[in-house]
């Protein structure tokens, strides 16, 4: 118990909470829903293809707030050989976080509000010239089905949020962000029974979108430098990761 008289649950808690019924469950439901609804938008007005390597495409939007770059990431990408699942599944879970993380210095989970959501504080590697980051953000994966027929949709959407385990500790910069990773996943050739379906007759399809706000003035062009690097290199390689995790893994659909 905090001392405003708010029950949190930890991480060591037996997990009794119920799907959906928490404090942060409104405002969680209002930002998936923002996600969907742009998760097919167009990206040839006013965004930039600032990476492109084979079917990975990484876009940007150059925009600034008070002198402070906070241009919006969005990225495509298809994957062979996995499910929108099992890349939200490995996105999501905190046992796999530093597997494939490279830009943290450690993760933590402060609260778990139910199976499906629970509340990182995390410590990022000071990559530029300035003060080291932290975040505190809610994590929440769903899975969405559109019908019997078509493969679900499957997201994980992690959002800052202000947490009494995670006061902000100058000189700590505490980054703003809402990034949402989307995945659906395709059947080439479908066999007809679908207890048949192998790896190599799948893949994912991937949208990434990042709002991220580093919270205080960076240099602006060591900040986009820094991005153009980092999201190419991060989907690249925690796409690999999850193929390699999954290969001699039955397929969790
Ligand atoms: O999405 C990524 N990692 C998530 C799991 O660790 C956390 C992330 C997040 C970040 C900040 C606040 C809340 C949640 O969703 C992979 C991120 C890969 C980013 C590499 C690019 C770094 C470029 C500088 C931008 C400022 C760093 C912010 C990281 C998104």
């Amino acid at each position: 118990t905090i001392s405003n008289g708010t029950v949190f649950s930890t991480p060591n808690d037996e997990n009794t909470a119920v799907k959906g019924q928490h404090r942060l469950a409104n405002e969680i439901e209002h930002i998936v829903q923002e996600h969907l609804k742009y998760v097919h938008e167009d990206v040839n007005h006013g965004w930039d293809l600032i990476h492109q390597d084979g079917e990975m495409k990484v876009y940007r939007r150059e925009v600034e707030e008070n002198g402070i770059v906070i241009d919006p990431m969005k990225m495509f990408h298809t994957i062979k050989g996995v499910t929108g699942h099992e890349m939200c599944r490995y996105f999501y879970e905190y046992q796999y976080r530093m597997e494939w993380e490279t830009t943290l210095d450690s993760t933590k989970i402060i609260e778990v509000l139910d199976p499906d959501t629970v509340i990182f504080h995390q410590m990022h590697k000071r990559v530029w010239p300035s003060a080291q980051r932290d975040n505190c953000f809610w994590s929440h994966i769903r899975c969405i089905a559109k019908s019997e027929e078509d493969q679900p949709i499957w997201l994980v959407v992690n959002h800052t949020i202000p947490h009494p385990l995670a006061p902000i500790k100058p000189p700590q910069v505490r980054l703003v962000a809402n990034v949402a990773l989307i995945c659906e996943t395709v059947i080439n050739e479908p066999p007809l029974n679908p207890k048949d379906i192998k790896r190599e007759n799948i893949q994912c399809r991937l949208t990434y979108v990042a709002f991220v706000n580093p919270g205080g003035w960076v240099p602006g062009a060591a900040l986009r430098s820094v991005a153009k690097r980092e999201y190419p290199r991060f989907l690249k390689h925690f796409s690999n990761y999850v193929i390699e995790q999954t290969r001699d893994k039955p397929i969790l659909f």
